[in-house]
């Protein structure tokens, strides 16, 4: 059985710096609901199960935060405020391009003469300086809050902050729930305190299945806004149904239904009245364009046309 997520929070303390982090968010929704511009929240990357309190190990999942972070870049290009609340160390807006070596071969060092100098190769320019320029303008706006989380716990406090600073968007606050968030978990009052030995033989760790969220976040946290979920599988034949399952007992507007391989050129879009793909071709992908281009804007077509429809 689902432990009730009332009984989470009752026996998980929130992380050490919640209290800052819950203040960083209502600065700066208050801030932009003043502005009156729409606002996304992202959720993006895995989470990490501890099996110690003293975490030496943890249980994890694959998730890199590509969804997440690609679609932030597209979700501010549309002009909305977006706080992108992301797995520490999972790939983040506009630094994703440059991820591992890639920075650094695009760099020339000169330390010839007094002065060392750092240049960027003339070829490499043409690619820096576009996510440069978006990234500059992102910043010089304050249009992106980065929040980050790591286990189970800490994105289950941070979830319910925002939400509470989202409420008064009504209408034009967009929930975007593509984190990977792990069906199971050890409950605190069940881990061990410190490192497991394996002198003391095979561990036995029960894990328990983590309540959802989705039923309070959707019925009681911010029922006004438009909530976007993930699904994600690996089976395709039990995708659909899977999707239209989650739409039927939480009650929101969309379900994003996408296959672990195949999740970067193609995802279904499930809504209370049908089903269609999201497909990104062989062709396109070469030409450097990206899935979530096409995710976040038929988004949009949708939270636009709840937003007319809430305002009656
Ligand atoms: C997704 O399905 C995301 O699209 C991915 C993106 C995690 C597959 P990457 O981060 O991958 O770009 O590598 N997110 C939601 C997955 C999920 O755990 N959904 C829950 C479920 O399927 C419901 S909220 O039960």
């Amino acid at each position: 059985m689902a432990s009730h997520w009332e009984d989470f929070y009752a026996t998980h303390l929130p992380p050490p710096d919640f209290e800052d982090n819950r203040s960083i968010l209502k600065e700066f929704c208050e801030r932009h609901k003043k502005i009156g511009q729409r606002i996304v929240l992202i959720t993006s990357g895995g989470t990490t199960v501890p099996l110690e309190h003293n975490t030496v190990r943890f249980v994890d999942n694959f998730s890199a935060g590509t969804r997440g972070a690609a679609s932030a870049e597209y979700f501010l290009e549309h002009g909305y405020t977006v706080i992108f609340m992301h797995r520490l160390k999972s790939l983040e807006p506009f630094t994703r391009h440059f991820n591992g070596q890639k920075l650094m071969d695009m760099l020339e060092l000169d330390e010839r003469g007094p002065n060392t100098s750092i240049t960027v190769k003339p070829d490499s320019v043409d690619v820096l300086a576009p996510v440069l320029a978006r990234y500059k303008h992102a910043q010089e706006c304050g249009r992106i809050l980065y929040i980050n989380f790591t286990t189970i716990s800490d994105y289950f406090w941070l979830l319910r902050a925002a939400c509470e600073c989202l409420a008064t968007f009504e209408s034009s606050a967009l929930l975007y729930l593509a984190a990977a968030v792990s069906d199971f978990y050890v409950p605190s009052n069940e881990m061990p305190t410190h490192k497991i030995q394996s002198g003391s033989g095979v561990p036995n760790i029960q894990l328990q299945l983590v309540p959802k969220l989705l039923a309070p976040l959707v019925s009681l946290w911010v029922p006004q806004a438009f909530v976007v979920s993930f699904k994600l599988e690996t089976d395709e034949h039990i995708l659909i149904p899977k999707a239209r399952s989650a739409l039927n007992n939480y009650k929101h507007k969309l379900v994003i239904g996408n296959i672990l391989q195949t999740r970067s050129s193609r995802v279904v879009f499930v809504t209370p009245d049908n089903n269609y793909e999201v497909v990104l071709t062989r062709e396109q992908q070469l030409n450097g364009m990206e899935i979530e281009d096409g995710i976040v804007s038929n988004v949009i077509i949708s939270h636009t046309e709840f937003m007319k429809n809430s305002k009656y």
